[in-house]
């Protein structure tokens, strides 16, 4: 059906993808080799992260034996007031923001990754991210609260111990601000939530679905920019992680961890990427049109070393990709629940 060129329309940023599934057939003449499997010991001396060692600034990190939250030494955003920095001119505008970030480590283990946790660790790495959630918002300055992980030195992660940040800040960034009018404009219109729609209409179709429980769904969905991108989302009516009932964490702890694993089987290597949550802005309203949801953007193409460049036409132009979504949907659904690392040989 889908194998001539097209555009895809991604209803929730109002983007389109061009999609040309004819040149996934082109003869591929580049390395696909396998890397050898890392091996992390699970303390390091020399890492930043690891429990008891020195940071950066000279502070040390607690002995902890779960999560840990600290403030980013290199922070981005600062908390403090500032005198305004604004400029009304309409070719040179800016405003001053304000913000805080924080890195929040999975575990005091170096060398276990998301998808080789067990579900109550993740169960803990999402009450992390909540209370974080509910303390960052809960300051009078900050109305949007980004929790992302890069993941692998391709994302320009900085340290292999499992971890990722939260950026907390006074406006709604740009990502999340393109979401909140598009899916308010489709509730205003249809008096109907967008993702709620689209997911029953996933559903029905099947083909980019990689499998659901109870409260959340993962796919690839049908606008998909990256090779194997994938979203998950909520069932429910919830718009931010601090609704999340428990039967909620444990669904969203599983859901991470299934597609984290069927990620790092793909290619048989800890599969890199950027992901992260996209919940309501915290800007004392309430935000019926919003369905919380998470992003996985991986880089990678055909094997752990060939990629996805955003280059030339991507960069002027707009995005393009070769596999179809429905093809990746495919692959990923056809791969194990089961670590390759644990699968006995
Ligand atoms: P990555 O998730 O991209 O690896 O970033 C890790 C963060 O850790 C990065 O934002 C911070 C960096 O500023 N960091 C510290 O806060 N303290 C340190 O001692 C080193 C790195
Ligand atoms: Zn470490």
């Amino acid at each position: 059906m889908f194998d001539t060129p097209h555009r895809r329309f991604n209803p929730l940023t109002g983007e389109s993808v061009l999609v040309s599934p004819h040149r996934a057939k082109r003869p591929w003449l580049g390395q696909v080799e396998k890397t050898p499997p890392e091996n992390l010991p699970s303390y390091d001396p020399t890492c930043y992260l690891c429990p008891r060692n020195e940071r950066a600034g000279g502070l040390k990190n607690l002995d902890y034996k779960s999560t840990f939250v600290f403030d980013n030494d290199f922070s981005a955003l600062l908390p403090d007031q500032t005198p305004e920095h604004a400029s009304d001119h309409p070719l040179l505008a800016s405003v001053s923001e304000r913000g805080l970030c924080r890195v929040v480590c999975f575990s005091p283990r170096h060398d276990l990754t998301l998808p080789e946790l067990d579900n109550a660790a993740i169960e803990n790495v999402i009450a992390t991210w909540t209370e974080q959630t509910v303390d960052l918002s809960s300051k009078d300055f900050i109305h949007y609260v980004q929790v992302f992980e890069n993941k692998g030195a391709i994302m320009g992660c900085s340290n292999p111990h499992p971890h990722s940040q939260i950026w907390a800040t006074e406006h709604i960034p740009v990502e999340p601000a393109k979401e909140l009018e598009r899916q308010k404009a489709y509730f205003n219109k249809n008096g109907r939530i967008l993702l709620f729609d689209y997911l029953a209409e996933e559903h029905k179709r099947k083909e980019r679905i990689l499998f659901s429980n109870n409260h959340f769904t993962a796919l690839v969905p049908y606008w998909a920019v990256w090779p194997f991108e994938t979203i998950i989302i909520a069932h429910g009516s919830v718009t931010r992680l601090n609704e999340l009932t428990s039967a909620e964490v444990s669904a969203l702890a599983d859901i991470l961890k299934r597609v984290t694993t069927r990620y790092d089987n793909l290619f048989e290597v800890s599969f890199p990427y950027s992901m992260g949550f996209h919940q309501a802005p915290f800007d004392d309203q309430s935000h019926p049109e919003w369905t919380l949801h998470a992003h996985f953007y991986p880089p990678l193409l055909r094997s752990a070393t060939v990629r996805k460049f955003m280059v030339g036409y991507e960069m002027l132009a707009m995005p393009q990709r070769d596999i179809t979504p429905e093809s990746a949907a495919e692959r990923l659904r056809s791969l194990s629940d089961t670590h390759y690392k644990h699968e006995s040989h």
